[in-house]
C-alpha cells in the first residue's frame, strides 16, 4: 500500500505544506498538501521536482577525520576534546559555531544551548546574517521585539501590494501565485514594484519603479515626509502608541521632492503618483527581501518602511502591514531560539541581565554568555587572525555565500580545527574540514520550521538514514554531553526538543516577549507527530486562533510603546573611476543558494544552465560585448568569468550575476569573491547588491560545447560550467589555450574507452570541430568546438543521449549539430514541469496561441506549477512586437 506523509518544503520561507507519497516499490512522489493554509495545495517548480533531488548521489554517507572513514564515536570524542582543549587554554571565546536558517527548530535550539548556556559564548552566527538580520534590527529597534506582525492573507487582502527588493516570482513562488490569483479576483489592487531591474515579478505590476541601488530609505523618507501633512497620518494612533514621529517626521521634510529624485533616480511625476497612491489606499502592505535587508543601509531601510506603517495605523490590521519575506525555510525558527550571535533564546535579549538570568535558571546552566557574539563577517575575520580555533559549520556553505568568499576559504585553511556537518561530501567548504559529520536531510530528518508569516510546520522523516547519517540536533547533543553537559543534552527525540523550547517561551513570559508557544509545554511525542500547522503566539492562555500583532497599539519597548526611527539619507552616488559599474546579485528561477541540491535535477537545471550575468544593450556596447560572449568581471577582491545575457530589463550602469555558481558547477563563477564584506552598521548584514566593479569581454581561443553520459573529469580549461541534463550533463567551455589533440582531450574528459572511434568534422578556417562518441547505439559525447560562442541546438542534442541511434544518419545529424529533416529543436527550457522550450512556445505562438491559456492548452506549459507564466507572457509579448514591427 502506498504510504503518504504530509512534511513541509525545504526550500523557501513561505513554508509549503508537501504530500511526500512512497509507493510499494520505494519510488517517491510529492504534490501540494490543499490543507496547508500556506499553499492550499500550491508548489513551484523546486517544491514540485524534490522527489528528483533525493537520491544519494554525492552524499557524505559516514563521519571523516582528515578524509579517512572513522565511527561516530570517535568523530564525536575528537570534536569534543578539541573544542573542550581550546576552551581550557583560550577560554570560550575561542570557539565558535556557524549555523544556518535550513536547521530544524530542534536542531537550531540545541546549538544554542549549548554555546550559549554551557559554553558559555554567544559566538555563535548563522547564515541568516547575510539574509535577515537587518529586518530583526529593524523590528526590533520599531516594536522592541523581532515581530513579522502580518499574515499572508494580509497581502491577498490588500489593495495596494508593495513589493520592494524582492524578486516573488521567482524567490517567493507560491505567494506570487496566490497573489497573482487574488489581483484576478480583485480588479482594484494595484502592485507596485521596486527594484533596478524589471524582473518577472513586474509582470503583475501596475507600476515598476527602477529605483537606482540602495535608494530605498530616500523613497521612504520621502514617502514619509509626504504623508506627514496629509489626511492620511492616523494621529490617534500615532500619539496613543508611538514615539518620535515628530522628529523623523520633521527629518523626512528637511529633504526637496528633486533631492529624493536624484537618490532614488525616480522622476519626480513617479514618486508623486507612488505618494499618492499610497497616501489613498488605507489598505497597502509592503512586503520586502534581499534589496532591502542586504545593504549596508538595510536596517534603516527596514525601518523607513515601518515609518510609514506607523505613521498611517497601517499595521495589524487585516490587509496592512509591513511583510518581512524571510528567504529560508527556518529562517524564522532561527530567531526564535535566538540563533543569532546578538540574540537570547526565545526572543530574549542577550544583553538583559533579567533575560540572561531566566534563560540561565530555565537551562539550569553552569554559564550564559553575557555579551553578543561574533557576528558572521566578524566571525570569519577572527577565524582568520587564529582567535578562533575550533569552529563548527552545520547546513551552510560559507566559502560559496559569504563575502569576500576567498578570504573566508583562506581563514578555514588557516583554522586548526573545523567541523562540517552536511548532506554532500563535496561542498566547497566540506574540502577544509578536518572532521567531516554526515547529516541526514529533507525526508530524512524530523522537526519544525517556521515560515514568514509565524507559521510552525512539521517536517516529517519518511526516508531511512543513508548509511550513518545523523540528525544535526543527535550531533550536537552527543558532542555536548562528551563535553561533560550530561544532563542538559540527554534528548532522545526532537518531539522532547520541541516540547522544552515551547516552555522556554512561556516561562515567566505573562504577554511581555511576543514569541511565546507555552501552550505547547507539555507536547507528547503523539501530539508532535501529529500536530498540525500553527500561527503563534499561543501562550497557555488562548487557543488555536491565528493572530496578528499591533493593531491594539500594544508594542514591546519597555514603555509598550512604538518608536518611529529617523533614518538619514545614505551615500548612494559612487564615483569610481576603476570600477565604474553596480554589480547586483541575487536568485534565479530553479535553484536553491549553491546548489548542492537543486543541481542534482536536471529539469531544475535546463531553466538557466550556465552562470551569467544581465546587463543593458548600452552596457554591452560601450563595453564591445555581444550577447552569448563570455565576460569577465573584476572588483578590487578577484575576477569571475560568466556568460553575458543582454537585456533591457537591466537599467544602465547596473549589471545582475546570480549567486548560485560555484567550484562544483562552474571554474570562476562564484561571485561572492567579488563582494567586499561591507555591512550595515547596526546589524552587520553584508551589501550583496551594490558592489563596484568593471567588466571585459572574455578572450578566448576556442569555445565549445558538449554533452556527456558521464560526469567529466579533469577539466583544467579556463572557463567550464557544468549542469546535469536529462541523461548525463551538459558543458559550457572555453580554452585561453586549446586542446592540441581534441580526440585525446575528450577521452580523458569524458571517459570515453580507447577502442571507441569518434565520428567528426573539422573545418580549420572557422575552427569548428565536431566529434561524437557512440557506444553501438548509444551517444555517449558529442563535442562541437569553435573560436566564438558555439551556436548548437543545445536541447536538441542533450535529448540525443536518451535516443537509440541505430540509424547512421542520426548519428551524422549530431555531428551537424542540429535536428535532421522532420524533427525540431525545443529549444531553452522555460517550462521545467512539461519541459517545454522557447521554440516550442514561439511556434505555438505562430500558429495562433496568443494568451499564457492557450500555450497551456496546447503545450501544457505552465499549467502545473505555474513558475513559468510570466516568462511565457513575455515571450508571447515579444513575438507579438517583433510581428507588429
Ligand atoms: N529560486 C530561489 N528562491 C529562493 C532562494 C533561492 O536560492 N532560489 N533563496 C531563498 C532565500 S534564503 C532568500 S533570502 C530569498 C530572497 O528573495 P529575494 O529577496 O526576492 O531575492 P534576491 O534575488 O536576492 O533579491 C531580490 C531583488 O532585490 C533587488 N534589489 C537589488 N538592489 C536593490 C535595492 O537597492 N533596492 C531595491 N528595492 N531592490 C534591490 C534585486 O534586483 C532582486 O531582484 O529567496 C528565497 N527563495
Ligand atoms: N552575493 C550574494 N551572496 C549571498 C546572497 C546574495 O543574495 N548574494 N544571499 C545570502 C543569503 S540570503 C543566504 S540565506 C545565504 C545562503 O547560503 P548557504 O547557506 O551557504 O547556501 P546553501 O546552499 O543553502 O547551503 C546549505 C548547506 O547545507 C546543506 N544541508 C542541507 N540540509 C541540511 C541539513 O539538514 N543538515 C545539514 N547539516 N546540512 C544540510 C546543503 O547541502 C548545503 O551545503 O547566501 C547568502 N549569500
Ligand atoms: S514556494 Fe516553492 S520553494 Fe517555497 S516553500 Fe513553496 S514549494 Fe517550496
Ligand atoms: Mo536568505
Amino acid at each position: 500500500m502506498a504510504q503518504e506523509v504530509k512534511t513541509t518544503c525545504p526550500y523557501c520561507g513561505v513554508g509549503c505544506g508537501v504530500i511526500a507519497k512512497i509507493d510499494d516499490d520505494g519510488a517517491v512522489s510529492v504534490k501540494g498538501d490543499p490543507d496547508h493554509p500556506a499553499n492550499l495545495g500550491r508548489l513551484c517548480s523546486k517544491g514540485s521536482a524534490l522527489a528528483e533531488t533525493i537520491d544519494l548521489e554525492g552524499r557524505l554517507l559516514y563521519p571523516q577525520v582528515d578524509g579517512i572513514r572513522v565511527n561516530w564515536d570517535d568523530a564525536l570524542d575528537l570534536v569534543a576534546s578539541k573544542f573542550s582543549e581550546a576552551i581550557a587554554e583560550h577560554g570560550p571565546d575561542s570557539v565558535a559555531f556557524y549555523v544556518s536558517g535550513q536547521l530544524l527548530t530542534e536542531d537550531y535550539y540545541v546549538a544554542n544551548k549549548l554555546m550559549k548556556g554551557f559554553i558559555g559564548s554567544a559566538n555563535i552566527d548563522t547564515n541568516s546574517r547575510l539574509c535577515m538580520s537587518s529586518s530583526v534590527v529593524g523590528h526590533r529597534r520599531a516594536f522592541g521585539s523581532d515581530t513579522v506582525p502580518g499574515l499572508y492573507e494580509d497581502i491577498f487582502e490588500a489593495d495596494l501590494v508593495i513589493l520592494t527588493g524582492s524578486n516573488l516570482a521567482w524567490c517567493h513562488p507560491v505567494i506570487y501565485q496566490r497573489l497573482a490569483a487574488a489581483k484576478l479576483e480583485r480588479l482594484h489592487m494595484r502592485i507596485v514594484v521596486i527594484d533596478p531591474r524589471r524582473t518577472m515579478t513586474c509582470d503583475i505590476a501596475d507600476m515598476h519603479l527602477a529605483i537606482r541601488a540602495d535608494g530605498d530609505v530616500a523613497l521612504f523618507t520621502g514617502l514619509l515626509a509626504h504623508l506627514a501633512n496629509g489626511p492620511a497620518i492616523d494621529h490617534a494612533y500615532v500619539e496613543s502608541f508611538t514615539n518620535g514621529f515628530d522628529a523623523a517626521s520633521q527629518s523626512a521634510m528637511g529633504y526637496s521632492l528633486p533631492e529624493i529624485s536624484k537618490a532614488t533616480g525616480l522622476t519626480i511625476a513617479e514618486l508623486i503618483q507612488f505618494y499618492e497612491l499610497y497616501e489613498h489606499t488605507e489598505k497597502v502592505v509592503t512586503c520586502y527581501g534581499q534589496g532591502v535587508n542586504q545593504s549596508a543601509s538595510g536596517t534603516d531601510k527596514v525601518n523607513a518602511i515601518i515609518n510609514c506603517h506607523l505613521a498611517t495605523g497601517r499595521i495589524g490590521r487585516p490587509g496592512m502591514g509591513p511583510f518581512s519575506l524571510t528567504g529560508q525555510p527556518n529562517a524564522m525558527g532561527g530567531r526564535e531560539v535566538g540563533g543569532l550571535a546578538n540574540m537570547l533564546a526565545a526572543h530574549m535579549d542577550i544583553e538583559n541581565a533579567d533575560d540572561r538570568d531566566r534563560v540561565q535558571r530555565f537551562w539550569n546552566s553552569p554559564a550564559i554568555a553575557t555579551k553578543p557574539g561574533l557576528k558572521a563577517v566578524d566571525l570569519f575575520q577572527a577565524v582568520a587572525d587564529g582567535r578562533i580555533k575550533a569552529l563548527w559549520i552545520m547546513a551552510t556553505n560559507p566559502v560559496v555565500s559569504m563575502p569576500d568568499a576567498s578570504a573566508v576559504e583562506a581563514a578555514l585553511k588557516a583554522c586548526p580545527f573545523v567541523v562540517v556537518s552536511d548532506m554532500f561530501a563535496t561542498t566547497d567548504t566540506a574540502k577544509y574540514a578536518h572532521v567531516l559529520l554526515p547529516s541526514l536531510g529533507w525526508g530524512e530528518k524530523d522537526g519544525t520550521v517556521t515560515n514568514s508569516e509565524r507559521r510552525i510546520s512539521r517536517q516529517r522523516g519518511y526516508l531511512p538514514a543513508p548509511g550513518d547519517a545523523t540528525a544535526d540536533w543527535w550531533q550536537l547533543s552527543q558532542v555536548g554531553q562528551r563535553m561533560g553537559f550530561s544532563g542538559a543534552f540527554d534528548y532522545t527525540g526532537t518531539a522532547e526538543i520541541f516540547a522544552e523550547h515551547a516552555a522556554l517561551s512561556g516561562f515567566e513570559n505573562r504577554g511581555s516577549r511576543d514569541f511565546d508557544i507555552g501552550a505547547y509545554s507539555d507536547l507528547t511525542k503523539p501530539d508532535y507527530d501529529g500536530m498540525p500547522p500553527f500561527n503563534w503566539p499561543q501562550p497557555v492562555s488562548i487557543g488555536t486562533e491565528t493572530t496578528r500583532f499591533f493593531a491594539d497599539g500594544k508594542f514591546f519597548h519597555a514603555d509598550g510603546r512604538a518608536r518611529f526611527i529617523d533614518t538619514t539619507l545614505p551615500q548612494t552616488s559612487r564615483i569610481d573611476v576603476a570600477y565604474p559599474l553596480t554589480l547586483n546579485t541575487g536568485r534565479i528561477r530553479d535553484q536553491w543558494h549553491t546548489m548542492t541540491r537543486t543541481g542534482k535535477s536536471a529539469r531544475l537545471s535546463s531553466h538557466i544552465a550556465e552562470p551569467f550575468i544581465e546587463m543593458h544593450p548600452r552596457d554591452a556596447m560601450e563595453a564591445g560585448i555581444d550577447s552569448a560572449d563570455l565576460v569577465e568581471i573584476e572588483s578590487p577582491l578577484g575576477k569571475i568569468i560568466v556568460r553575458a545575457l543582454v537585456t533591457e530589463r537591466q537599467a544602465r550602469g547596473n549589471l545582475f550575476v546570480p549567486m548560485h555558481w560555484n567550484e562544483q558547477f562552474a571554474a570562476h563563477a562564484r561571485v561572492d569573491t567579488l563582494v567586499p564584506p561591507v555591512t550595515d552598521p547596526y546589524s552587520g548584514q553584508p551589501a550583496s547588491k551594490n558592489i563596484a566593479v568593471k567588466m571585459q569581454r572574455f578572450q578566448a581561443e576556442a569555445f565549445a560545447f558538449a554533452v556527456t553520459q558521464e560526469k567529466p573529469q579533469h577539466l583544467d580549461c579556463t572557463y567550464w560550467a557544468l549542469a546535469k541534463a536529462e541523461g548525463g550533463y551538459r558543458l559550457e567551455l572555453a580554452f585561453e589555450e586549446a586542446p592540441e589533440d581534441w580526440i585525446n582531450w575528450s577521452r580523458t574528459v569524458f571517459g570515453i574507452a580507447p577502442q571507441i572511434e569518434p565520428i567528426g568534422y573539422a573545418d580549420n578556417s572557422s575552427g569548428q570541430i565536431r566529434l561524437a562518441f557512440f557506444d553501438r547505439d548509444t551517444l555517449l559525447a558529442a563535442l562541437y568546438v569553435a573560436n566564438t560562442p558555439v551556436a548548437v541546438a543545445r536541447n536538441w542534442a542533450i535529448s540525443q543521449l536518451a535516443v537509440r541511434h541505430t540509424d547512421l544518419r542520426t548519428r551524422f545529424s549530431l555531428v551537424a549539430g542540429r535536428p535532421g529533416a522532420g524533427k525540431s529543436d525545443p529549444g531553452a527550457t522555460v517550462c521545467s514541469c512539461f519541459n517545454v522550450g522557447v521554440n516550442q512556445i514561439t511556434s505555438a505562438i505562430r500558429e495562433g496561441c496568443h494568451t499564457v491559456e492557450a500555450i497551456g492548452k496546447t503545450l501544457s506549459a505552465g499549467t502545473n506549477c505555474g513558475s513559468c507564466r510570466a516568462e511565457i507572457r513575455g515571450i508571447i509579448e515579444g513575438c507579438l512586437k517583433t510581428a507588429a514591427e
